[in-house]
């Protein structure tokens, strides 16, 4: 036990919405001593007893001095019917930097302790109120960029990737019961049939569990998103492409060489993947002292990004630095924009076609938003291309995790499968069964460490 600590005798309290200026903020207190710290400090407006599930209008009486502060709605939930499965209350006060910290210390004082990063959840999981895939969809939830990653974790908390493992395991657990059938004859080779029906199971279960690995790649950029970078030559329509790709003004755009030195990033939906990008300084050979440092941190981005939009000036002809950008990029994943297509060429696109492949180019004009709903479908395209067709998918891999422990349990599975070719002991055999459990297991948290915990949890944020 070492990170987090679930000690139920305690009760936590947090603030559970952003601080800041906004009409409402939720205090939210769980644990055993909820209730009787939120009667000492909440006064009901209209006489009679506190009825749960109910929201009750009143005052928040600060118990130390004996003053009221805040008009609240205030509202009691009995466990185990509850988020954490145990007793809560929830106090809707008036939002701001004042009034929610002034009732949290308040519910500290009485007796509650702050909550941890994801304690409420934790404290879910604990009780049996959700999984451990489950309670990692909350937090998919609440960092959701677009709707396709929302609906991603929304599956995810209603259990279908849950659902789907514990099906799986139910087929490996009928294996083990036929391969321990046979441990009591251990002298004697498995019962050829039992032995084709359990490798025919088998390769059906890897068979899915396979299907599920190769969504990952869809599902890590549904999930996380994909660090992007603009790069190119300064002038060339880096700032004005990123305008036009978010529909608003927002990057500087200026007719002065060089003059986005510092980083714009900007989130664009793009059929569902959130593109983070980054705009950069332009990247050319210099002798001003800070233009270089701009040149410098663009390279960096570049080489930090994983997806590249390299902007190439047709009304120019290609030049040196131009050269440098696109030997900058390796074999990285990148898409050519051939921007200013509304002026006269100058470009010799015969040249152009030898160093950049066409078929991940788009020509297009900045200034008059010329092919730039092209560009995004080309953006998807390049970003999705060679998935499998895992696109309308319900269940996507998005968690690391959960593919590592799929990794786990084909492993054992394969070598569960040499031995049974090997004619061993059945004891072997389950083994490995037993073993792949274990790793599926991991995902719904049936099989779980303080560590792993720790290590999903203080992701969270306070109050969840
Ligand atoms: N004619 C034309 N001008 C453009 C186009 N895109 C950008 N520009 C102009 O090129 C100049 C540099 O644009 P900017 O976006 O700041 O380039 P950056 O230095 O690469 O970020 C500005 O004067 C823009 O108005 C385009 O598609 N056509
Ligand atoms: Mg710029």
């Amino acid at each position: 036990m070492s990170t987090i600590q679930i000690n139920n005798e305690e009760t936590i309290a947090a603030i559970s919405t952003p601080i800041g200026e906004g009409g409402i903020s939720v205090i939210r207190i769980s644990g055993p001593k909820s209730h009787n710290i939120a009667k000492k400090i909440f006064k009901k407006a209209e006489k009679g007893k506190i009825e749960y599930r109910k929201l009750h209008f009143g005052k928040i009486i600060d118990n130390t001095t004996k003053t009221t502060f805040d008009d609240v709605l205030c509202t009691f939930m009995k466990a185990p019917k509850t988020y954490t499965g145990e007793d809560i209350v929830e106090i809707h006060s008036h939002g701001g930097y004042i009034v929610p910290k002034k009732i949290l210390e308040l519910v500290l004082h009485n007796g509650a302790r702050p909550a941890l990063p994801g304690e409420f959840t934790n404290r879910a999981f604990m009780n049996g109120k959700m999984d451990l895939a489950q309670a990692e969809a909350v937090a998919d939830i609440i960092n959701a960029q677009t709707e396709k990653s929302l609906k991603q974790a929304e599956n995810q908390l209603q259990g279908v990737l849950s659902d789907k493992i514990n099906t799986l395991k139910d087929k490996i657990l009928d294996i083990l019961a036929e391969i321990e059938a046979q441990v009591d004859f251990p002298e004697e080779d498995i019962d050829p049939v039992v032995k084709k029906a359990v490798e025919q199971s088998c390769k059906e279960i890897k068979g899915e569990l396979n299907n599920l690995l190769s969504s990952y790649k869809m599902g890590k950029i549904i999930k996380e998103g994909v660090y992007t970078a603009i790069i190119g030559k300064p002038n060339v329509g880096k700032s004005s492409i990123l305008n036009s790709l978010i529909e608003k003004e927002r990057a500087i755009v200026s007719e002065i060489p060089g003059t986005t030195r510092d980083f714009i990033e900007e989130i664009i939906n793009i059929n569902g993947i959130a593109l983070k990008i980054v705009d950069t300084a332009g990247i050319r050979t210099t002798s001003d002292e800070i233009e270089k440092v701009g040149v410098g941190l663009a390279l960096k981005k570049a080489r930090e990004a994983e997806f590249l939009l390299i902007v190439l000036d047709q009304s120019r002809n290609l030049e040196k630095d131009d050269l440098r950008i696109v030997n900058e990029c390796g074999d990285k994943k990148k898409i050519f924009i051939i921007n200013k297509s509304d002026i006269e060429r100058k470009m010799n696109y015969d040249k152009l076609y030898d160093l950049v492949p066409k078929e991940i180019s788009v020509e297009t004009s900045a200034k008059n938003n010329t092919n730039i709903s092209e560009l995004k479908n080309k953006i998807y395209e390049i970003l999705t291309n060679n998935f499998d067709n895992v696109e309308s998918s319900e269940l996507l891999l998005t968690n690391i995790r959960h593919k590592n422990s799929i990794e786990n349990a084909l492993k054992y599975l394969s070598s569960f499968t040499d031995i049974l070719n090997q004619n061993e002991s059945p004891e072997f055999l389950s083994i490995d069964l037993r073993s792949s459990l274990n790793s599926l297991g991991e995902i719904t948290g049936e099989v779980t460490t303080e560590d792993v915990l720790g290590r999903i949890f203080s992701k969270f944020c306070i109050g969840k």
